[in-house]
């Protein structure tokens, strides 16, 4: 391992350690919202993009080099381990994943075979050479959460009510644990490939689980939550957890076991690192949406994202979910180079 890296912003944070500077990385930092990425796209499906070495290594480095980010996140998605083990699904454009025979029985959960390595050979080389080109910069790997897997594989395809997802958790209890279980083997050996091959830490995107109450939560998501979290223990990596609307599952979500809980933008980060309890860093929060008003706004509300996050114990700064495609590549350059000023002070 670089010995540099140990001592890299972004995993001092997440240890909740002293830091030079607040570190900073942006979920979906590489994406639409960059010309240089829609440029190598060209042509290339977005999951033919994520077998390909090549590709992955070069979109996963463009935004480390144009706003010189204290991380770097993994170019895939989540469906990958999916696809991988042979269920039929497609990234749409402009819809997101698409899955042809949605699972909603028995027969269709036998699907979910466990993943091996030898299945995503293409996962090890292209983050073997990404660790290799990044030096000093850490990369995070990641996998979906087990509620946002099971929705899109019950519903088909993105969902805003998760009805179908809904319905087998409350309706078919035994059915959704057995669901749940499958995806949990799946998503363990998924993590420990990328942690296997140099990633520096894992975060683990349950996008939507804020659709479910802390009681239904606790009931039909910890269970596989802390068992993920648990099983990666052992890997010595920083372990991330973040959703969308988790307000009020900030509490549930602290007792999962991650070392660091990403927020997003409803609550404030003192207020966050109150419900997430204590022995963690916390990950947020700038609304990505702030990022298409002028700089002057930008400026006001990052430095109170910064000054909230200094109640908690360790801060990552990030937006509260995913850069937006319509965002100016110029303002995340001056936001990141904000953070790293202000935050220096
Ligand atoms: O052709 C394209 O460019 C398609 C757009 C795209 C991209 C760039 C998709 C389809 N996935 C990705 C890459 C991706 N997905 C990354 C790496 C890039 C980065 O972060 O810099 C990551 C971490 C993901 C993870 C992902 N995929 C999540 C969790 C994060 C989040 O934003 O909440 C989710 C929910 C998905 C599903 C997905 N994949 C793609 C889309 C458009 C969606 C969402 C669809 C929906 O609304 O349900």
């Amino acid at each position: 391992m670089n010995p540099q890296l140990a001592e890299s912003p972004f995993l001092l944070a997440c240890r909740r350690r002293p830091v030079p500077h607040t570190p900073v990385w942006f979920m979906r930092q590489a994406g639409r919202s960059l010309p240089e990425y829609r440029k190598v796209r060209e042509g290339t499906e977005m999951l033919a993009a994520c077998a390909t070495p090549d590709l992955v290594v070069e979109i996963t480095m463009q935004p480390v080099r144009r706003y010189g980010v204290d991380a770097a996140i993994f170019f895939s998605d989540i469906v990958v381990p999916l696809k991988a083990i042979g269920i039929d699904i497609d990234i749409k454009p402009g819809v997101g994943p698409v899955v042809a025979d949605p699972i909603r029985d028995l027969a269709g959960i036998g699907r979910l075979r466990p993943l091996a390595p030898d299945d995503v050979p293409y996962i090890t080389e292209a983050v073997t050479e990404l660790v290799r080109e990044l030096g000093a910069t850490p990369l995070i790997g990641f996998a979906g959460g087990p509620f946002t897997l099971a929705s899109y594989l019950i519903e088909g395809g993105p969902s805003k009510n998760h009805d179908y997802t809904k319905a087998m958790m409350y309706g078919a209890p035994a059915l959704w644990h057995a669901l749940m279980d499958r995806l949990t083997t799946i998503t363990l050996a998924w993590l420990k490939v990328q942690a296997d091959a140099g990633a520096s830490a894992l975060q683990l995107f349950d996008s939507w689980v804020g659709a479910v109450a802390p009681r239904d939560y606790r009931e039909f998501v910890l269970p596989y939550t802390s068992k993920i979290f648990a099983g990666i223990e052992e890997l010595g990596v920083p372990r991330i957890h973040f959703g969308v609307g988790t307000g009020e599952l900030l509490p549930v979500m602290g007792e999962a076991g991650a070392d660091v809980v990403g927020v997003d933008w409803r609550v404030p980060l003192d207020e966050a690192a109150t419900r997430v309890g204590a022995g963690k860093a916390l990950q947020g929060n700038l609304d990505p949406a702030i990022l298409l008003a002028p700089w002057e706004v930008v400026e006001q509300r990052a430095r109170a994202v910064i000054e909230a996050g200094r109640v908690a114990e360790g801060h990552v700064f990030n937006l509260g979910h995913g850069v937006l495609p319509s965002t100016d590549p110029n303002q995340v350059a001056r936001l990141t180079d904000f953070v790293h000023e202000f935050s220096a002070r």
